[in-house]
């Protein structure tokens, strides 16, 4: 695969009219090329859901996960070949539900992945149940009377978890969402981004305009990226919704840097005769 080649493949995705899912897959695209990233170097991890599905469409290198497993595979990818650039394409009920270990253990190791969160409040493939950011309160088709659980706040956990780059974007601004998602991919060290996704099957409340009335945009006010006090604070709002570079930090040293055997050369470069392991097999005979 190369520059020449189209990144995605000519076949319509499944996903709803409307969904937000088109705006992430385009600002996907978008990054791609802005980033300057060869594609053969980019290799995209899938979880399993609507977000994920985007596996089908696109002409990346790639794998696909199981339900909340999307960023080991990154995190190995990266440590086995550290020339190329992994993302993973994750569901907020993947990401901060079943893989919520591996969200908050990796980041604190700084593997060099970005990881864009479809946060659409819902379980959506699976028909609109609430998952771990649905509010307090809300309906669902699994909490008929009202979910009991407080919702999980994914950048105070980033923030108060090591994480380098932490943003939040809107599937709904494409550009913005672009420019981020490259920013993101050229950022040594963990990279997330939760971005707030429209499902207007399962999740009507929360619209394009709902957001677009209780979004605020941290350019705006003035806010400094590279103090994660102020970071902190932005993400304990509870007015408004922050949309943009909550914290980088620009010191970032990446994990695979940090490993003496790699990091020189990627371990796939590294000659393997004289690796002797016959000792390691003699232990299974
Ligand atoms: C371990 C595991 N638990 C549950 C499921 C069933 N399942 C498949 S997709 C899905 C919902 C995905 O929701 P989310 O991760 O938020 O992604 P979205 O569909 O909203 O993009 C669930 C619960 C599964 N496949 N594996
Ligand atoms: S169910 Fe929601 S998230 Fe899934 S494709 Fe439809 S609108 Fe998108």
């Amino acid at each position: 695969m190369n520059n020449k080649k189209p990144i995605t493949y000519p076949k319509n995705p499944t996903w709803c009219p409307g969904c937000g899912n088109y705006g992430i897959w385009g600002a996907i695209k978008q990054a791609a090329i802005k980033s300057q990233i060869p594609t053969e170097k980019i290799v995209i991890t899938y979880d399993v859901g609507c977000s994920g599905n985007m596996a089908d469409y696109n002409n990346f290198y790639g794998f696909h996960a199981l339900h909340g497993r999307a960023i080991p595979p990154a995190t190995g990818i990266k440590l086995a070949n550290h020339d190329l650039t992994p993302i993973v394409i994750i569901g907020d009920g993947g990401c901060y539900g079943e893989g919520g270990t591996h969200f908050i253990n990796e980041m604190r190791g700084n593997h060099d992945i970005t990881v864009l969160v479809h946060n659409n409040h819902r379980y959506s493939l699976t028909t609109g149940q609430m998952s771990p950011t649905t509010k307090k309160g809300t309906k669902t088709k699994s909490t008929p009377q009202g979910s009991i659980e407080e919702a999980f706040n994914p950048m105070a956990i980033a923030v108060s978890n090591h994480a380098t780059f932490i943003a939040r974007e809107f599937a709904g601004d494409i550009p913005s969402l672009a420019n981020r998602i490259a920013q993101a991919m050229t950022h040594p060290g963990f990279a997330v981004i939760d971005i707030l996704q429209p499902c207007v099957v399962f999740n009507p409340e929360q619209s394009y305009d709902w957001y677009r009335q209780n979004m605020v945009k941290l350019e705006d006010e003035k806010h400094d990226s590279t103090n994660k006090e102020a970071a902190w604070k932005q993400a304990m709002r509870t007015d408004k919704l922050p949309i943009g570079l909550f914290y980088q930090d620009k010191n970032s040293v990446p994990y695979h840097s940090q490993v003496a055997e790699i990091k020189d050369k990627p371990l796939v470069d590294k000659p393997i005769e004289s690796v002797d392991i016959s000792k390691l097999v003699k232990n299974f005979q």
